[in-house]
């Protein structure tokens, strides 16, 4: 088999034509895995914010701020919010109520979490695997099963040379958080210190999800902060959301803007007499495209079907993509980012995306971040869009899950990426090292860069 490097076009099919392709399929594979594996990633949505949001952690160096938005650790890791339903569904609330869950302390929830998910049974589910992914990245042996001794290592960690070593772990040069406006503990955060988040290795992006999904929610809000609106959207509620926004975009830097939005979401025209039509067509994208920024949109997450799981009670939902259709087209100078949560979609999304050079799919998202899902997603994709998308993005809520959330999926990429190119030279074409390479940086960066109109870091 050729060496990684070998210059594939050394390989010739001379005379031993069958034992030629088989090598070149080798070195192909060991070439795709090795640029999958190295080129760094534009990471484009987290829950991820500088060490200057403060962190709830015990740290050397940073005193712990009970409401910091900088969750990282291995409590963190082992509360996130996909371990809690998970650990629900085998200590059901009629033994540990969720009243009691919540009123423990994080250290007492993490250690129910562990006994109940990792040493209970074993951790096989995708979220529980990351954990162990994650803390083996990190040098700290998960057959140790030393959940103290993992505590400690943790806490010797200064919270921002912690981040560059998991940055680099996980191959991520640039992290995108997700400001959220109508959120009272980020939005003071960002008024009592306009450099809070003067920290090159993240982007900002303004996330104002009421604005779109409740509008007289949002305009009441608006009014208290200086920004007069009526329930009616009237011309000058309108001015005033438009003039909240631009402030917002300079304040964030956001690189693009974003919400989630329900199963339910439609748009049919401006005139389609809902809200979240108005608030669109007459205030987001006015605003994004004179600021040529893109507009994120996440669609299929039904909030709270159990609220009393929290973060970990929404549901997912079938969503119609012909409303993002008549969205790209009606909007020809605004761009769209999309990701929808139900499989269902998937495919029509892909599609849609053909139709529209200003929707750009991305990510497999909440749900769908698991292997199978990822595989089956990433394979259409290529098959409909070649290499015009963005496979992926983290979700991280807190900072290590970077590591797995991109191992485990950059394993699947190349998967995918081996076989493609495997198909294509199964026809005689010979693709270079170069290329892959190239291919690749596309898919991890390029296409993102270059749709939000930003330099790769
Ligand atoms: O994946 C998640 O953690 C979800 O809870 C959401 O954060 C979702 O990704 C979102 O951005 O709304
Ligand atoms: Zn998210």
């Amino acid at each position: 088999m050729a060496t990684l490097g070998q210059n594939l076009s050394s390989i010739t099919s001379n005379g031993a034509a069958a034992n030629d392709a088989v090598a070149r399929t080798g070195a192909v594979a060991a070439i795709v895995r090795d640029a999958v594996l190295t080129q760094p990633v534009w990471d484009m949505h987290t829950h991820l914010y500088p060490p200057t949001f403060g962190t709830p952690s015990q740290s050397a160096g940073q005193p712990s701020d009970p409401n910091g938005l900088l969750l990282w650790g291995v409590d963190e890791l082992l509360t996130y919010h996909y371990l809690v339903a998970e650990t629900f569904r085998v200590v059901p609330n009629a033994e540990l109520s969720y009243a009691t869950f919540w009123s423990m302390s994080k250290q007492d929830q993490a250690d129910h979490i562990w006994r109940q998910l990792f040493l209970e049974r074993s951790p096989v589910s995708e979220a529980c695997r990351g954990v162990l992914t994650t803390l083996a990245a990190l040098g700290l042996d998960p057959g140790e099963r030393d959940l103290g001794r993992y505590r400690r290592w943790f806490a010797e960690q200064e919270p921002s040379k912690h981040i560059d070593r998991v940055m680099e772990l996980s191959g991520v040069s640039r992290i995108t958080m997700t400001n959220a406006v109508f959120d009272d503990n980020e939005r003071l955060r960002w008024l009592e210190n306009p450099q809070v988040a003067a920290d090159s290795r993240f982007a900002g992006v303004l996330r104002f999800d009421p604005l779109v999904r409740d509008w007289p929610a949002a305009a009441a809000m608006l009014s208290r902060w200086g920004y007069p609106a009526t329930e009616s959207l009237d011309e000058p509620s309108v001015q005033n959301a438009r003039r909240f926004l631009n402030d917002w975009i300079d304040r964030v830097s956001a690189i693009y803007c974003a919400v989630s939005l329900p199963p339910t979401f439609r748009y049919e025209s401006p005139e389609d007499g809902t809200y979240s039509s108005r608030v669109l067509s007459e205030v987001v994208l006015p605003v994004l495209a004179e600021r040529g920024l893109p507009f994120a949109m996440m669609i299929g997450s039904q909030l709270q079907v159990n609220p009393s799981l929290r973060d970990a009670g929404d549901m997912v939902g079938m969503s119609d993509v012909n409303s993002v259709t008549r969205l790209a087209n009606d909007f020809p100078d605004n761009r769209f980012f999309c990701t929808m949560l139900a499989r269902e979609n998937q495919h029509a999304l892909a599609v849609a995306a053909r139709k529209f050079g200003n929707l750009m799919v991305f990510g497999c998202w909440w749900f769908l971040n698991n292997p199978s899902l990822v595989d089956e997603i990433t394979r259409m994709r290529v098959e409909l869009l070649g290499l015009s998308f963005i496979p992926q993005h983290s979700d991280a809520r807190v900072l290590e899950q970077l590591v797995y959330k991109w191992s485990h999926s950059r394993q699947i990429i190349a998967d995918v990426l081996i076989d493609k190119y495997a198909d294509i030279e199964r026809t005689g074409w010979r693709v270079s090292e170069k290329e892959i390479r190239r291919d690749v940086r596309l898919l991890f960066e390029g296409n993102f860069s270059r749709f939000v109109e930003a330099p790769a870091p």
